[in-house]
């Protein structure tokens, strides 16, 4: 497969597609990070750690406790004893974003993508690509959680026959609204689990605590309608009662006739309340 060309970086670091297995994966190289880089690494960690404490479902707590990453940018040969013990996944460095088939692929077999080099200081709040911090910080804390590790791997399964069906946008929704921007009501209140959300302190506030936010109980087909978006905080978030409900409700989805019905159809906008639906209230502890 013909890889796609990549823009020359700053960091030196950045998009190594060239020297890319054709797996597409690529060395940590741990000892070519700079002093500066582990430097804003752990003022990003900070950052964002104390918001966890208030914000993030146990499973990410415990996680991110668990990896121990405060100090500086993580070798990924760390994280990989932690994860190979607790639920069999491993991850492997890419240069950044990579095709489907084979980010399908990589999670099937439980080999987590993790994009090796850090954001510059310019891009400290916002980045439209996953770097390290998206993927390490945002990710891999619930990959220690059985619930995640488990649908991660049938996410990635699934992915071949969404392809084929060209249904790809279909099932790419579920990712989005759960592993990037996902929520959980938790001891009757709402907290975060989708690495989007939890690597931007900005979405964080707002997906948990503003009262005009959209937030529609998790419904998978309903999830795989809506539209999405990618340069602003969503419009619309979607509630898990539990993490194992999501687990439950896809393996028990005929997922061919969903998206033989709907594959061809216009996404609901995000934000769009349909008829007869009812978004959660208050729900804030
Ligand atoms: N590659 N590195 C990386 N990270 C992603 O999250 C990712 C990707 N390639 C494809 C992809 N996500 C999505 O388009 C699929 O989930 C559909
Ligand atoms: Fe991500």
């Amino acid at each position: 497969m013909k890889k796609p060309s990549t823009e020359t970086s700053t960091s030196g670091l950045r998009g190594e597609y060239d020297t890319a297995a054709d797996d597409y994966t690529v060395a940590q190289d741990w000892h070519g990070y700079t002093p500066e880089m582990h430097e804003r690494w752990r003022r990003l960690y900070a950052r964002q750690s104390g918001l966890v404490e208030t914000h993030a479902c146990a499973a990410f707590r415990e996680g991110l406790a668990r990896l121990d990453c405060a100090a500086g940018i993580p070798r990924f040969e760390d994280a990989n004893a932690i994860l190979s013990a607790a639920t069999g996944w491993r991850l492997i460095g890419v240069p950044g974003f990579i095709p489907d088939a084979i980010f399908f692929d990589h999670l099937a077999h439980r080999r987590f993508p993790v994009t090796r080099w850090l954001r510059e200081e310019h891009e400290l709040d916002y980045l439209v690509e996953p770097d390290i911090f998206h993927d390490f910080f945002g990710h891999v804390p619930m990959l220690l959680d059985p619930t995640i590790a488990d649908f991660l791997e049938l996410y990635g399964q699934a992915g071949a026959r969404a392809m084929a069906m060209d249904a790809l946008d279909m099932l790419a929704r579920i990712y989005w609204y759960t592993i990037e921007f996902g929520l959980v009501r938790e001891d009757g209140g709402l907290k975060v689990f989708g690495a989007g959300i939890i690597s931007s302190s900005g979405e964080t506030h707002y997906s948990i605590e503003d009262d005009t936010v959209l937030r529609l109980p998790f419904e998978a087909v309903r999830v795989m309608r809506t539209g999405y978006k990618i340069d602003s905080f969503q419009k619309t978030y979607f509630v898990l009662e539990s993490l194992p409900q999501l687990i439950e409700d896809l393996v028990s989805l005929d997922f061919g006739p969903v998206y033989e019905t709907w594959r061809t159809a216009p996404p609901i906008p995000a934000g769009e309340v349909l008829p007869g639906e009812t978004p959660l209230g208050e729900l804030t502890s």
